[in-house]
């Protein structure tokens, strides 16, 4: 059985800006924008909130952006600062859990689900993450927490600025009808004008279309229209940091003296390796199983032995071998699988975005 995920989406605030802010904090009340040269055709990265209340916004033109705010400040993007921030933000959201996928030098889903901080409360995470990356870096992040990716993100927009916004997993069904289509992450300006001659504005309205008819008006991401309008979304969190191993151990409370009893423990041990494997990526392959013990006097002794499925078929074997070296009561008992990564071209750099970007912005200096 499916376990219900814990997925935390962070989003920096007007993350440009905000870095540039922090470096000059008198900037702090006027209005601020990061992008290309006005009279170069240059165009807005982004902008802090006051030049936003002006109508200014991303991928506007930098002449354009002045005439609907004179005063605004427009400062050219230093990419190397941005990144080296973004990276010690990143560091601390690695704290909590190593399922991280960075989508951009701002933007991170986080899978919770196996994360142990505060009693594996995926909100109070998300709490603690945003104190500290504004104790910390001085930058505000925007969270959601919900089930899926999807969700998640929608939910980090909810309350931006420096808010928190959490979609319990009961309250998705009566959540979902009231979100307008173009609040959907990849609903763009295109997709929703073609949904607006629908009739559609809403996921209610949005919900009543089949997959046959999404798939005839937008194509492969009709398939995707049809879940998100559902609240439904399987994708998993990409890790970028690839793992080699995934494990699973426990510490009893009392040791455990026998054999049956090791094997007990296995059995349940197994169960949630199984888990944590379902939630990895289709990118990893198993290529071994392992067995660790670490007996009362604390001497840890490990097996290692061919892949097969995650039951004791695979795992017994191993555990009756440490046995047979020594049988002595154990502590704690671990099992895991190695891993081969076969993401390669599949996993595409975090940064390439953001260098297309750079490249876009400097052609007009
Ligand atoms: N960016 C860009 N060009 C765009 C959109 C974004 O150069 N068309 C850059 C500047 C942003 C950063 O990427 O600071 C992150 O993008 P976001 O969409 O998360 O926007 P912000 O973080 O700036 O604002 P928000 O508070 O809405 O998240
Ligand atoms: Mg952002």
């Amino acid at each position: 059985m499916h376990t219900v995920r814990k997925i935390i989406h962070l989003d920096c605030d007007c993350f440009y800006a905000a870095v540039e802010i922090r470096e000059q904090p008198s900037l702090a009340h006027l209005p601020v924008a990061v992008g290309g040269d006005p009279h170069r055709r240059g165009v807005i990265a982004t902008c802090n909130y006051p030049a936003r209340r002006f109508g200014v916004h991303s991928a506007m033109a930098s002449a354009y952006a002045l005439k609907l705010c004179p005063e605004l400040v427009i400062l050219p993007p230093r990419f190397d600062l941005y990144r080296a921030v973004s990276q010690q933000i990143m560091a601390i959201y690695r704290r909590y859990t190593d399922v991280i996928e960075p989508l951009s030098l701002d933007e991170a889903y986080l899978d919770v689900t196996d994360s142990e901080h505060y009693k594996n409360s995926a909100t109070l995470m998300a709490e603690a993450i945003r104190a500290e990356v504004k104790d910390k870096i001085s930058i505000t992040v925007s969270a959601g927490v919900a089930s899926n990716k999807f969700l998640a993100k929608v939910a980090s927009d909810w309350r931006k600025p420096d808010g928190l916004f959490v979609i319990e997993p009961e309250a998705v069904e009566a959540f979902m009808p009231t979100l307008p289509v173009k609040k959907i992450p990849g609903v763009g300006h295109v997709t929703e004008q073609k949904l607006t001659a629908l009739g559609i504005t809403t996921c209610e309205q949005l919900q009543q279309l089949t997959r046959f008819e999404l798939h005839e008006h937008f194509g492969s991401f009709g398939e995707s229209l049809y879940n998100y309008s559902r609240g439904i979304d399987e994708r998993p969190v990409m890790h970028t940091r690839r793992r080699k191993s995934v494990s699973v151990e426990e510490t009893y409370p009392k040791d455990l003296a026998h054999l049956t009893q090791w094997h007990n423990a296995l059995l349940d041990l197994c169960e949630r390796l199984r888990q944590r494997l379902q939630r990895l990526d289709h990118h990893y392959v198993i290529q071994g199983a392992t067995v660790k013990v670490r007996y009362h006097d604390f001497t840890i002794r490990s097996a290692d032995g061919p892949a097969g499925p995650i039951t004791e078929e695979t795992f017994l074997p191993l555990l009756t071998a440490l046995w047979d070296r020594r049988q002595d009561p154990i502590r704690l008992l671990g099992v895991g699988v190695k891993l081969r990564d076969e993401a390669s071209q599949a996993q595409k750099d975090m940064f390439e975005e953001e260098k297309r970007k750079a490249l876009m912005l400097r052609h007009h200096h």
